[in-house]
């Protein structure tokens, strides 16, 4: 692969015609942040469609076809938390100790370097902008973790990514590559808070999540190549659905940023979706301030 290439510019990766993330305070600017902003504060989720520009999106696939063997596939049966192991504390079916397959796997943050367009996308001042003003929040950092900060999610044929919430209050993904058959995006919006566990609803969720049909009060997206989600993970469970045994892979970026500078993730999940830690997260584990109380 050439890496003589400089870094892409913002417009040769976005639609900046569409979405002017460039322009804030014009008027399509807060007419995009508006949308975005409303169907956070309903649904916390927000689509953007066709954001990417189709030429970086098959470029981004590129990024990430060359990056593939860097990819940490596991497959471990995990309760909503992140959790692989029972808790006495709580009774059989309660949502601590149902566990359910995930499989899929992460190509690292130390997998990129700056001539990547979703590095370069990452990184760039005005998407952060933009998703703060979006997340009404008065500013972001990428988040700082070397491993999880930029990731791609990858979901082979015959994959899944269970029930679960995310650390990260939210996340921002692009889909790259769609699965022709499975691979859709489902959550059941606020079905926790920061007082409130919400076990009952999530237990039922769980209880009923192979049913054929949809869910009651869950979400399914219609995501494309090209879209951009934001999500608030932390209070929402969501899953992947598995992706047919038949089909191409899945790939989306995922991008993590943090209210705070300098946030390193923890060394237990690290090891677990990256299969190794660095010396930062042992570091990192000392000094470490959360945000609420809930499980994980
Ligand atoms: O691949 C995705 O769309 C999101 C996967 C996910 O929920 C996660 O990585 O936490
Ligand atoms: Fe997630």
């Amino acid at each position: 692969m050439a890496q003589t290439e400089r870094s892409p510019a913002l417009d040769q990766i976005v639609d900046l015609v569409t979405y002017p993330i460039d322009q804030r305070g014009s008027d399509r600017y807060s007419m995009v942040v508006a949308a975005a902003m409303a169907g956070l504060r309903s649904q916390g989720c927000a689509v953007i469609k066709d954001l990417i520009r189709p030429e970086a999106i098959a470029r981004m696939n590129n990024e990430i076809a060359a990056r593939k063997h860097t990819t940490h596939f596991s497959t471990d049966s995990i309760n909503p938390y992140f959790h692989t192991s029972v808790d006495p504390q709580y009774p059989d079916h309660h949502p601590v100790n149902t566990f359910i397959e995930r499989s899929s796997g992460f190509i690292p943050g130390d997998s990129w370097d700056e001539t990547c367009s979703i590095d370069a996308l990452f990184r760039s001042p005005e998407l952060g902008a933009f998703l703060a003003d979006c997340l009404e929040l008065p500013e972001l950092h990428c988040y700082a973790d070397p491993l999880a900060g930029l990731t791609a999610n990858i979901l082979d044929p015959g994959q899944q990514f269970t029930w679960h919430f995310d650390t990260n209050e939210f996340a921002v993904t692009i889909l790259v590559q769609e699965a022709a058959v499975g691979g859709e995006f489902e959550y059941y919006p606020a079905i926790r808070s920061p007082t409130d566990e919400g076990f009952d609803t999530i237990a039922a969720l769980l209880a009923s999540a192979d049913a054929a049909n949809q869910i009651e009060g869950v979400h399914s997206l219609d995501l494309r190549p090209g879209d951009l989600q934001i999500f608030r993970g932390r209070y929402s469970l969501h899953r992947v659905k598995r992706v047919a045994a038949d089909s191409v892979p899945r790939h989306a970026a995922i991008f993590a940023f943090t209210e705070q500078p300098d946030v390193i993730g923890r060394v237990e999940r690290t090891q677990q979706l990256f299969g190794r830690v660095l010396p930062e997260h042992t570091a990192a584990e000392l000094v470490r301030v959360r945000s609420d109380t809930l499980i994980d």
